[in-house]
């Protein structure tokens, strides 16, 4: 791994957590992700399955956690079962984890080689009264294939149909909705880095720069950090295309006079930042950009207030959404009569602004997380309002990771440029 160590207590105590909301006598399991096909012998690099990672620490394929806190044998509570390396292992793909080194990064004492998964699992489900799987449970997934967590949840309860099962996903959802103190380090760690990459850019971007040079920049600043690379796909879109919300393309030649909108973050150690800026490739924007710009951070700004214990997702949003409206109608964008008139089911800002303001942020991008739950200290949200007018050829985001606190928001990126007057003053040097 590129990254450093990760102190195990982090591991530890997200068992732990994990373990006192289970049913008693239970036993969960939990797999890692497949290694990903791509075509011919060709596959993806490895993503640890997030839920996996965050209870053991354990970023290798083939991995699997068995918890069971009530387990008869005390040695059993908590098991890991790891792929066995062996010599033609060692010489393609190098070294994989030792039962040594697979305790030392997990804090977990007992673990077995992969072969013995079956036999072992076997003793322990029998004594077993509830059986927890994990299932993908995020509202907006859409997965096509089957993931190695799927199919072992076929598998176990074709192979133990009179167990009660229960499910896992809602349990990790409401635990890692709440960030431990380390896990806010690597968030923080992850938004450092993006820092280093935009202010690289800061000094690049001129007209006539391709967008796919800008994503070379990135990439280059990433990884020599530590980075595995982007936390998502990069949107890199100048011009007309800072008004496609999802355009990925990179492909375009920025151009003088354009403004760029740029969504490019860090992942470090698998936990993600997720950061948008909109900036003019000649180094000055036009009036009409800053006017648009500085209501775009008006609103993040004020947004970002609202980020605080007991607040609803809903309830914010709907804030926001009035706030927008008031930038809306002073850049002649929408009339104060029709906002008046408008049906508050479907509101006129949508036009100009039409996603949500915050998602969780964490190990997954988009993290797991109920979105009925108010907000509490410990939860990581971006805030990320846009004005996107098409008809100029002109998309602001405006995206920073805010922490909420008892205190008041943290924002973890606060060291990243993000006034118009400083952008312009990185870029001028
Ligand atoms: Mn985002």
């Amino acid at each position: 791994m590129k990254y450093l160590p990760i102190n195990k207590e982090l591991f530890i105590t997200n068992r732990k957590r994990f373990a006192a909301t289970l049913k008693p006598n239970s036993l969960a399991v939990f797999n890692s992700n497949d290694i990903l096909p791509t075509n011919a012998d060709g596959s993806l690099r490895f993503k640890q399955s997030s839920d996996l990672f965050y209870l053991s620490g354990i970023d290798q394929e083939e991995s699997i956690l068995v918890i069971y806190p009530d387990a008869k044998d005390g040695v059993h509570k908590e098991v890991l079962f790891l792929k066995e390396t062996n010599e033609h292992i060692a010489i393609w793909e190098g070294h994989k984890l030792t039962k040594a080194e697979a305790t030392a990064a997990s804090g977990i004492e007992k673990i077995y080689w992969l072969s013995e998964f079956k036999t072992i699992l076997r003793s322990l489900i029998a004594e077993a009264e509830h059986v927890y799987l994990n299932t993908n449970e995020h509202v907006r997934a859409v997965v096509e294939t089957e993931t190695r967590e799927a199919r072992f949840v076929k598998w176990c309860m074709n192979e133990y149909p009179v167990h009660k099962y229960e499910r896992s996903a809602p349990l990790m959802h409401s635990l890692r909705a709440i960030k431990q103190q380390t896990e806010i380090e690597l968030i923080q760690q992850a938004c450092n880095i993006t820092e280093k990459g935009f202010r690289r850019l800061l000094g690049f971007i001129k007209p006539g720069v391709w967008e796919y040079e800008i994503e070379a920049e990135l990439i280059h600043e990433f990884t020599r950090n530590r980075s595995n690379g982007f936390a998502y796909t990069p949107i890199i879109a100048s011009g007309y295309n800072s008004c496609v919300l999802h355009y990925i393309d990179n492909s375009l030649q920025c151009k003088d006079g354009d403004i760029l909108l740029l969504d490019v973050a860090a992942e470090y150690a698998n936990y993600n930042s997720d950061m948008t800026r909109a900036i003019p490739v000649n180094g000055k924007y036009t009036p009409r950009q800053k006017d648009v710009y500085n209501a775009v951070l008006r609103v993040m700004k004020a947004a970002t207030k609202m980020l605080a214990p007991g607040t609803l997702m809903a309830d914010y949003q709907k804030e926001v959404g009035k706030l927008m409206e008031e930038e809306l109608i002073k850049l002649n964008l929408l009339s104060a009569d029709d906002v008046k008139k408008q049906n508050p089911d479907a509101p006129l800002y949508k036009k100009y602004f039409m996603h949500g303001t915050s998602h969780y942020l964490g190990l997954d991008v988009h993290d797991v997380g109920n979105r009925y739950r108010k907000f509490e200290a410990g939860m990581v949200y971006t805030c990320e309002p846009g004005i996107y007018i098409r008809e100029e050829s002109l998309g602001i985001r405006i995206e920073n990771n805010i922490l909420i606190t008892e205190k008041g928001p943290v924002d973890l990126m606060a060291n990243i440029p993000i006034e118009a007057n400083d952008i312009e003053a990185l870029m001028a040097k």
